[in-house]
């Protein structure tokens, strides 16, 4: 059966990660962790870019010597494996370009194409930007600016081999308009097909001469050359997916379901790499799912500005799923988003600390109260909470439409609005301290209700806060494994049939809860 393919880019070792990796990360990790949830097989790769000049670079700089690249990038590589487990990323495999398997694809790839006369060798005349790894034209270039980054460019007369893509240009413009949901969202979609409609694409260089850059992979025709890092980064897709070495696993896996970005990289992704695979005689991935930038008082965050914010400081401070959760809900997908820690604080003490943190403290500290911790049985009188029990119903497709385009934003806000927020209403309109002092036998159906309300609010948050999730879940007494729970499958794990949540009834009656510590005590800001 073909499994869910999802992928990150492959970040570049030249520093460490920051929070725009995170955020790309954190996407993927939701977008798996929900597929799972909905019954499917799953694979999600996730690694490091490690060839090029940058990278070169940044080892002289670190003091290793020519040559000597490969041990400056394994000295970056497990900073980023352990930010990845800090942030609860659970990626199937981590894809290094400098692993063995890929390189050996890259070169194949290569030659295939060589030898159907889609790389060919010239003279280039024109400029460069070393940081984008982007070449630009004398039009395109008129005050040596990069026209992306504004950074200064450097000129470049040189011998280097190019890959015919100006020859695709109307078969790709084709696909991106029959295929509506290939790039996502529309705004970047648009973007894409103004490009085409406004340029004619100009072949792409994708060698260096060894003699000025030799940090690459030698190209299978000519050893005075490596390739650029383009190149040998986007093929990482099939060579992990085992392109050319596991036909199995390869038809598992292709096509990708979603290669996740960010805007910096959406040309490469929607034009350069369809095209490659259009030229290899591969399927194109369903979608490119496109996120927009993370901003610092209105400057990309990025390595090179130096205004990073390290995601480990952030966990550490104030723990990983209130990061994740700042992240996927303060911003639309495909726009960009202001990061600071005023905005974060002010959203954690809203959301978590006054919506989640007080429903999940005060239901249990009542349960505790009025049943002990056990939770009671429904009288055969009970009435249920009617509007929430249907709205369980059709909640997990109607999450998964909404989150198909990557909106985590939309999907955690319908999760707060017809749960967290609904629930805490709730309380307040059927106030159980009432009905205790009056021995109301409706305070059983409402604790009841409630407690059912927070095992359907912790499998909604799974794939966002997975660790706040298995621990209410818990504390409702539940003994099985949260992350294991199948909404729509055959297994003996599925609590429905595809996609329905049989609402009610999930904490059995006779549960003892167990009830700790706050989630989400408030933060004081100084
Ligand atoms: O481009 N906001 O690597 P890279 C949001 N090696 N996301 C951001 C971000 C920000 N301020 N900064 C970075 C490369 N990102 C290539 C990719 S893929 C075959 C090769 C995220 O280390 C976002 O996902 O510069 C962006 O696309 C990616 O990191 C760029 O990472």
């Amino acid at each position: 059966m073909k499994k869910i393919y999802i992928t990150t880019p492959l970040y570049y070792v030249n520093a460490f990660p920051h929070i725009g990796h995170a955020y790309t990360q954190i996407i993927c990790d939701a977008i798996t962790r929900f597929k799972k949830q909905a019954g499917y097989d799953t694979f999600f790769m996730t690694g490091t870019d490690e060839h090029g000049e940058k990278i070169e670079k940044a080892a002289m700089e670190a003091g290793f010597k020519n040559g000597d690249e490969k041990n400056f990038v394994d000295t970056i590589v497990p900073r980023f494996k352990k930010t990845w487990e800090k942030l609860d990323i659970e990626y199937d495999y981590f894809m290094r370009t400098t692993d063995e398997a890929h390189e050996n694809t890259v070169r194949e790839v290569l030659r295939i194409l060589y030898e159907k006369g889609k790389i060919y060798k010239k003279v280039y005349k024109g400029w460069f930007c070393t940081p984008c790894e982007a070449f630009w034209s004398e039009s395109q270039a008129s005050d040596n600016l990069c026209p992306d980054c504004k950074r200064n460019l450097e000129r470049l007369d040189e011998e280097n081999y190019f890959f015919k893509i100006s020859e695709y240009q109307d078969t790709l413009k084709k696909h991106i308009k029959d295929n509506p949901s290939f790039i996502l969202p529309e705004i970047r979609r648009n973007e894409v097909l103004g490009f085409l409609d406004n340029n004619r694409l100009q072949d792409l260089c994708i060698s260096r001469p060894k003699s000025r850059m030799s940090w690459g992979i030698e190209l299978p025709f000519d050893k005075n050359f490596v390739t650029y890092v383009w190149f040998d980064a986007l093929i990482n897709y099939i060579s992990g997916a085992g392109f050319l070495g596991d036909r199995k696993k390869f038809d598992e896996l292709w096509p990708a379901d979603s290669h996740v970005i960010g805007k910096d990289i959406l040309r490469h992704h929607a034009v350069y790499w369809p095209i490659m695979l259009m030229a290899i005689g591969v399927a194109l991935p369903k979608h490119i799912l496109t996120h927009g930038w993370w901003v610092i008082a209105g400057e990309k965050m990025s390595k090179s500005k130096g205004n990073i914010v390290d995601p480990i400081t952030m966990i550490d401070k104030y723990g990983v799923d209130a990061f994740r959760y700042f992240l996927l809900s303060a911003v639309e997908f495909g726009y960009d988003g202001t990061f600071s820690e005023e905005l974060f604080i002010e959203k954690y003490n809203a959301d978590l600390a006054n919506d989640l943190g007080n429903l999940v403290n005060r239901t249990l500290t009542m349960m505790e109260k009025y049943f002990g911790g056990v939770v009671p049985a429904l009288p055969d009188t009970a009435y249920e909470e009617k509007d929430m029990k249907s709205d369980a119903e059709g909640m997990q497709v109607q999450l998964a439409t909404v989150f198909a385009e990557g909106n985590s934003q939309a999907t955690l806000g319908i999760i707060w609005e017809k749960w967290v927020k609904k629930a805490n209403k709730y309380i307040e309109e059927s106030a159980p301290w009432k009905l205790a002092k009056e021995n109301d036998k409706k305070l059983k159906e409402v604790m009841y209700n409630l407690i059912q309300i927070l095992a359907l609010v912790a499998l909604f948050l799974y794939p966002f806060m997975p660790k706040t999730s298995r621990n209410i879940w818990k504390q409702l007494g539940m003994e099985s494994d949260i992350s294991g729970i199948r909404f729509s499958d055959d297994s003996e794990k599925s609590i429905s049939a595809r996609g329905r949540v049989p609402a009610w009834g999930l904490v059995p009656a006779g549960a003892k809860i167990s009830k700790s510590n706050p989630l989400f005590p408030r933060i004081i800001s100084k």
